[in-house]
């Protein structure tokens, strides 16, 4: 068992294997074929490359108790018992009007303050770390091929939406590296992405493309749909909370910041990573021939900046099998923002 697996069992989020071994894993979908074509600076580029939608990778009973640790940690934060900046809940006036934030690893600061520091990490000021349960869910998405163990998040910040808040559009802050993920929870919700997104009143928003967003999915910000296109999630009908995960520029870290173990060493779960050859699975009968270096393999002797989209599909999609305990229940490179992304409304 791995180190977070040892040190959280307590808070184990199911406690069987999944069931017929790769059941939990099979139920696992990932679209990465978001298109959008838009001109920017005289080009015509697909806005929305980069972008990934895995599903299927918390249960419902997971997702349930994330939202009711989410729920408690609120309650502590109205109460006044976690650290000052962790908190905030903005005063509301009209519809479309700020949401309840949670922040854990760092503090960012969403706009300049009374202080005068400018929207960013802000280096000298402490959060709660990462609760457990969170740090699971990192570990999952790391361990079933959703983030890179070259970009394992150590910071996140919770948005908890009642009916009507959204998240204006924005790109978000380059003090944070990509890819980052974004897990919705609650209630499905459209996000809206485009070069231009147009505010057309409180909480309404419009854009060139709107991707659903389902209870349980993870959202994967990269790219292009990371830093050329902006983002916002208009005005919600019913509660959603969201958590979104994100790795801090190494420039950027807290003054006290110190690596987690937890969340160090993270690795994938398919078989390269674990320096495993493929057993290779009948197909009609016959055995399907290994190549004579596996695809993955090839990709993790390439190193971690090979492309990780061939790595992932083939570890849903190749002829090998996966091994019976890979996927176990939740228990046990900075891209360069291009001009146009500076100029873009930081969040
Ligand atoms: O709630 C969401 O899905 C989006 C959150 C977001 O854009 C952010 O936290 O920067």
């Amino acid at each position: 068992m791995s180190a977070v697996g040892e040190k959280l069992s307590g808070l184990s989020l199911g406690s069987d294997p999944p069931a017929g071994g790769h059941g939990a894993f099979s139920k696992v979908k990932r679209k990465k074929d978001f298109k959008r074509m838009e001109r920017v600076n005289g080009r015509w580029i697909n806005v929305l490359q980069g972008l990934e939608l895995h599903t299927g990778i918390f249960t419902p009973e997971e997702q349930k108790k994330i939202v009711d640790c989410i729920v408690q940690f609120q309650e502590k934060g109205r109460e006044g018992l976690l650290r000052e900046r962790t908190y905030s809940e903005p005063r509301k006036w009209m519809r479309g009007k700020g949401r309840v934030t949670i922040q854990f690893g760092c503090c960012y600061n969403y706009a300049m303050d009374k202080q005068g520091n400018p929207p960013g990490i802000i280096r000298d000021e402490e959060v709660d770390p990462i609760p457990p349960l969170l740090k699971m869910m990192i570990k999952r998405m790391v361990e079933w091929d959703v983030l890179p163990h070259t970009c394992v998040p150590n910071s996140c910040i919770v948005n908890i939406y009642d009916k009507d808040d959204c998240i204006p559009p924005h790109i978000d802050h380059h003090d944070f590296l990509r890819p980052f993920s974004t897990v919705s929870f609650l209630s499905e919700c459209r996000i809206l992405f485009g070069t231009e997104l147009k505010v057309l009143g409180p909480g309404d928003f419009s854009g060139s493309s709107a991707i659903s967003l389902p209870a349980g999915s993870v959202l994967i910000l990269n790219g292009n749909g990371a830093d050329v296109a902006k983002h916002c999630v208009p005005a919600v009908p019913t509660k959603r909370i969201s958590i979104t995960f994100r790795k801090m520029d190494e420039k950027k870290l807290p003054f006290k910041f110190t690596p987690d173990p937890d969340l160090s060493n993270l690795r994938s779960l398919s078989y390269a990573s674990k320096g495993l050859m493929p057993q290779p699975i009948q197909n009609h009968g016959s055995p399907v021939p290994p190549p004579r270096t596996p695809v993955l393999v090839q990709k993790q002797l390439a190193g971690p900046n090979s492309n990780r989209k061939e790595e992932q599909s083939n570890s849903i999609r190749s002829p090998y099998r996966l091994i019976e305990d890979d996927f176990p229940p939740l228990g046990s490179a900075s891209a360069r923002p291009p001009k146009k992304a500076v100029n873009a409304l930081k969040h």
